[in-house]
Order: C-alpha cells, then sequence, then structure tokens
C-alpha cells in the first residue's frame, strides 16, 4: 500500500507506474483507499441543465455546441428562470442532490452572471446544492459567484498539457489553470477532471492525472468523462478507449486523490453494468443522473435505479454530500 495521506508532488513515473501494476493489485489498492476514505455503498448523484446552448465560441473538438463545427444542435438562448426552477424540482424529487448548471460560453458577461445568479439562489432556496460551469472566470466574477453561494465550479482541464492543443486551439491550458486558481482562491469547491478517448496516450492520462493531483488542494470532484462521440466535431471517429484502461484511470484518480468525489461522467450510456460496477469498485463515487447530460442522452433512470438495487448501492444525501467536501479541505 503506498501513503494513504493526501499529497501533491506526484511525479508522472510514480502515475505511469499505477497503470503498469496487474489489475488486480491496482484495483485492491484503490478500493482499499476508497474504504478509508468513503462509504464504499454510497454514490452522490447530480443532474445537469444545459442553461444555455450551442453557438459557443471555443473549438472544443469534442463539443456538440462549439460553433466552429456543424454538428445538428439547436441552439438556444439562456433558459428563463420559471424553466430552470422547475427542472430543479424535478431532480430534487428524482433524487439528486446537487443540481450542476451548464453554459455554453468562452466565458459569462457581468449581465448574465447576475442571471445565472439568480437561477443559483432559486435552486439553493430549494435545499439542493449547486454547481455551474460557465467558461472561464475573473476573479471578481468567481468573488462574486461565491458571495450568491455558488457550493461548486465544474471546469475541466479535459486532457494533458501535453495533448491539449490537439483538441483545443481558442485557449491554453494555463487559461484553465487561472480560473481555477480564481475559483480556488473564492471559496467555491471545485469540480475539475476530463475526458478519456480522445485519442490521447495513455501517457496523456496519467498527466493529466498528475495535473489535477499536484493542484494546490485536490478538486472536491473529479468527474472523469469517456467521449461521447458526436457526429461533426473533429473527434467524432477518435479511437475508443479500452474500458479496462478506463476502470484502471478511475483507480489511479482515487489513488491520487484519496478524498475527492470521483464522479463517473459522460460516457455511461455505453458502458456495460459490468463496466460501470467496475467503476464504482475501483472509486467512482458520484455520477451525472437524469435522462440527458448537456445535449447528449445519459443512461435511462430506471436503469440506473436498477443497476444500484443489484450493487446494493444508494445515493447519499445532502448531508452526506456537504460532509464530504468538508472533509476533503480538511
Ligand atoms: N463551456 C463551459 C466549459 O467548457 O468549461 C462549460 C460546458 S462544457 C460542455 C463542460 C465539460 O463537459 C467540458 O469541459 C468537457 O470536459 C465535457 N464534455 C463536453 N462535451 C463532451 C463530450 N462530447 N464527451 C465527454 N465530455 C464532454
Ligand atoms: C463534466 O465533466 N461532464 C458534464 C459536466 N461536467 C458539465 C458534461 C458532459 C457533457 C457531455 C456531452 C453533452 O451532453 O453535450
Ligand atoms: Fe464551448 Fe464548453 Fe463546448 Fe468548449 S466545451 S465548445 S467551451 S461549451
Amino acid at each position: 500500500m503506498t501513503q494513504t495521506s493526501t499529497r501533491h508532488d506526484w511525479t508522472l513515473n510514480e502515475i505511469r507506474a499505477f497503470f503498469d501494476l496487474p489489475f488486480n493489485d491496482l484495483l485492491f489498492q484503490a478500493h482499499s483507499l476508497h474504504r478509508e476514505n468513503h462509504n464504499p455503498n454510497e454514490v452522490q448523484i447530480s443532474s445537469l441543465l444545459s442553461i444555455k446552448t450551442g453557438a459557443c465560441a471555443e473549438d472544443c473538438g469534442y463539443c456538440s455546441q462549439s460553433s466552429h463545427h456543424k454538428t445538428d444542435l439547436e441552439r438556444e438562448r439562456l433558459l428563463p428562470l420559471e424553466e430552470v426552477i422547475e427542472k430543479a424540482k424535478n431532480a430534487k424529487s428524482n433524487g439528486s442532490s446537487r443540481f450542476c448548471m451548464g453554459a455554453a460560453w468562452r466565458n459569462p458577461t457581468d449581465k448574465n452572471l447576475e442571471k445565472v445568479i439568480q437561477m443559483i439562489q432559486a435552486v439553493k432556496s430549494l435545499g439542493m446544492e449547486t454547481c455551474v460551469t460557465l467558461g472561464m472566470l475573473t476573479e471578481s466574477q468567481s468573488h462574486r459567484l461565491k458571495e450568491a453561494g455558488l457550493d461548486y465550479y465544474n471546469h475541466n482541464l479535459d486532457t494533458s498539457p501535453e495533448f491539449y492543443g490537439n483538441v483545443i486551439t481558442t485557449r491554453t491550458f494555463q487559461d484553465r489553470l487561472d480560473t481555477l486558481n480564481h475559483i480556488r482562491d473564492s471559496g467555491i469547491n471545485i469540480c475539475s477532471g476530463g475526458i478519456l478517448g480522445m485519442g490521447e496516450t495513455a501517457t496523456d492520462r496519467a498527466s493529466m492525472l498528475q495535473q489535477l493531483a499536484n493542484l494546490t488542494k485536490h478538486p472536491e470532484s473529479v468527474p472523469i468523462n469517456m467521449l461521447v462521440q458526436i457526429e461533426g466535431t473533429p473527434l467524432h471517429g477518435a479511437e475508443k478507449i479500452d474500458p479496462i484502461e478506463f476502470v484502471k484511470s478511475i483507480a489511479v484518480a482515487r489513488i491520487l486523490m484519496p478524498r475527492s468525489q470521483v464522479r463517473l461522467s459522460a460516457g455511461r450510456h455505453e458502458m456495460s453494468d459490468e463496466m460501470q460496477a467496475l467503476c464504482f469498485f475501483a472509486g467512482a463515487n458520484s455520477i451525472f443522473y437524469g435522462e440527458k447530460l448537456l445535449t447528449t442522452d445519459n443512461c435511462e433512470t430506471n436503469s440506473d435505479i436498477e443497476l444500484f438495487g443489484r450493487l446494493g448501492i444508494h445515493p447519499s444525501t445532502i448531508e452526506q454530500a456537504e460532509f464530504k467536501a468538508k472533509a476533503c479541505r480538511s
């Protein structure tokens, strides 16, 4: 067993060595750490809503919402507050403890930020945790969101610094780190992870996890997405990731960031029940729940409930989720 304390100085070789372990040894190590730090049968569930869809100025090679790609997505302006509240109420009654609102912006204007803040406050008053993902933020915008009571900000590093330019050219890896620093300084919990299956190498996957684990504080939530291939995007047709390699990446994320919530994010739709079960064993302990992600289909809620039943997994309550974020920060 390696060190169980949280470290922020992982070398690439150390991380590569985890990937080189025999599968059973890696999973044993990851699961043991998972048990030391979390209830292994508890999974936090969040629901997603796209509050502003499409026509995004960025050129992220995976994304249906970029104006640089020809996808058949219908663009939508910022949703009215009432519609957002309605969707959040539904998510709450379906058992979600956190409501995550995503906007296809390079960055929000201050005017739009105020509209999103109204949404955050309305969702919070329903008794749910809130998360938003709005693109790059300035220092003052981060403070404004904190002041408004936002719980989490999602801003993914997406991939390794070395592979980044193959996926996105309209912003840099450093831009992402800068926004993460603003969020951290403002005191909002960070949700940051990436996407696997974009044609990156095993070293890129290790390097992305190294970047996340070596942040001054680990993100409280680490979403690991499997690329949802979208027709019309440059990454449509990219070589798919081996499911075993995906499970190993979850295990390594768990070992490097033992107290964080590791979120089994986009791509569950294409995973077998057995693959998801292995991910939960390897240390994944949160998911996006609800029939839609932002613009693409997620797993049917019935099949998630059935899978949870077969695995003896139960969703965490809001109180348990809040306790987790505090424990991760301490
Ligand atoms: N515009 C904001 C941004 O990029 O930060 C927020 C929305 S963006 C859709 C949020 C994250 O979703 C991206 O950073 C990416 O990691 C993930 N994502 C987007 N499209 C995806 C896809 N097709 N497959 C897997 N993950 C995806
Ligand atoms: C994250 O890491 N994954 C979510 C959430 N954060 C915002 C988004 C997944 C999007 C999948 C593609 C789509 O539905 O457009
Ligand atoms: Fe825009 Fe975000 Fe999609 Fe990139 S991932 S194109 S920033 S919505």
